[in-house]
């Protein structure tokens, strides 16, 4: 359903090649289904005790789930490597014939961004909540276990500059992103998160704008005006996107235009200047860096430079 031109001329590096023997997937281990397939746990058999994530396509899935997975691999080969983006470990195309694939990714214990936080208590300006001395703790150690749980505004500031520091790369290596949302930023420790799902990005080689070919399973949520007017992706509808993860970030998980329900009216909507309104843990500070993403004009939008900059003043 999408179009992948782009990534299919990008070669595909053998060196990242791993036989289906060197490596082990724990089926009662799922971590996940996302909109293409299966995310799996899983270890190399040379180092049994190093888990990775292995994404694959659902065995009844058409063939352009695959060729996703594939340009996503190509993609992931062609950005390399980054602080705050999804490593890659190496990949399985021996079943290709047969339809299938397998990714293999490093693997990030603290699951997305999105699940971490709708499930963590948090604390604004840093103070111990009354809940957090309530708790019934047996001793001291327990106690600061319950500590390092709680969110707080630095965390969430954090996150928020890494972000931008990820979508850097992405930038400069002109590829765009697609689909930057909260579900698609893992946690590989509490102070750091990777940006992952490349699925849906598209490289741009020499082109500026990329028109998508089909309206099939967007997320709209997520969408720039332009975007869902015409269907082009730029990096500056990527910058759109990260508007709206900065407010999922600040509502701790909400889900952006909570009760509505996709209409072509949303387009009206954004046309007559309606936007988000302030979440909850966000001061005006923050909540004016989002709605500079949402600009109804890209050029007017910030990049993922001067986001970062915007965001690092904050946090002094
Ligand atoms: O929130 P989660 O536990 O974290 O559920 C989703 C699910 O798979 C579908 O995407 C999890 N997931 C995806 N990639 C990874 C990874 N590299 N490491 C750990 N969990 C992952 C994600």
């Amino acid at each position: 359903k999408y179009a992948h031109e782009n990534a299919q001329f990008i070669p595909y590096n053998r060196n990242y090649e791993v036989k289906w023997k060197e490596f082990r997937i724990s089926d009662e281990d799922k971590l996940g289904e996302g909109t293409y397939g299966i995310v799996f746990k899983g270890c190399l058999v040379e180092s049994p005790n190093g888990t990775v994530a292995v994404k694959t396509v659902r065995s009844e899935v058409d063939k352009s789930v695959l060729l996703a997975l594939l340009s996503e691999l190509k993609v992931m080969i062609y950005l390399g490597q980054n602080e705050n983006i999804v490593r890659l470990v190496g990949a399985c195309t021996e079943f290709l014939r047969e339809g299938r694939a397998y990714v293999l990714v490093e693997y990030c214990p603290m699951g997305s961004l999105e699940s971490y936080l709708r499930e963590k208590p948090y604390c604004i300006n840093d103070i111990t909540p009354d809940y957090v001395n309530m708790v019934n703790t047996d001793s001291g150690e327990e106690m600061l276990s319950t500590m390092d749980d709680i969110i707080s505004r630095k965390d969430l500031v954090s996150w928020a500059i890494q972000i931008a520091r990820g979508m850097q790369h992405l930038q400069n290596k002109k590829v765009i992103h697609g689909d930057l949302a909260s579900r698609n930023v893992l946690l590989y420790t509490k102070d750091r998160v990777k940006i992952t799902d490349f699925g849906l990005s598209r490289q741009l080689l020499n082109y500026e704008n990329y028109v998508k070919k089909s309206q099939a399973l967007l997320p709209w949520r997520w969408l720039a005006l332009e975007t869902l007017k015409t269907l082009a992706f730029t990096s500056k509808s990527d910058v759109w996107a990260y508007g709206i993860t900065l407010w999922e970030i600040f509502s701790l998980g909400l889900i952006p235009y909570p009760g509505m329900v996709w209409t072509v009216d949303f387009v009206d909507y954004l046309e007559q200047n309606h936007r988000l309104s302030i979440p909850k843990y966000a001061d005006e500070e923050i909540y004016n860096i989002m709605t500079r993403c949402w600009e109804p004009d890209p050029k007017n939008r910030p990049d993922f430079e001067q986001l970062e900059e915007m965001l690092q003043t904050l946090s002094k």
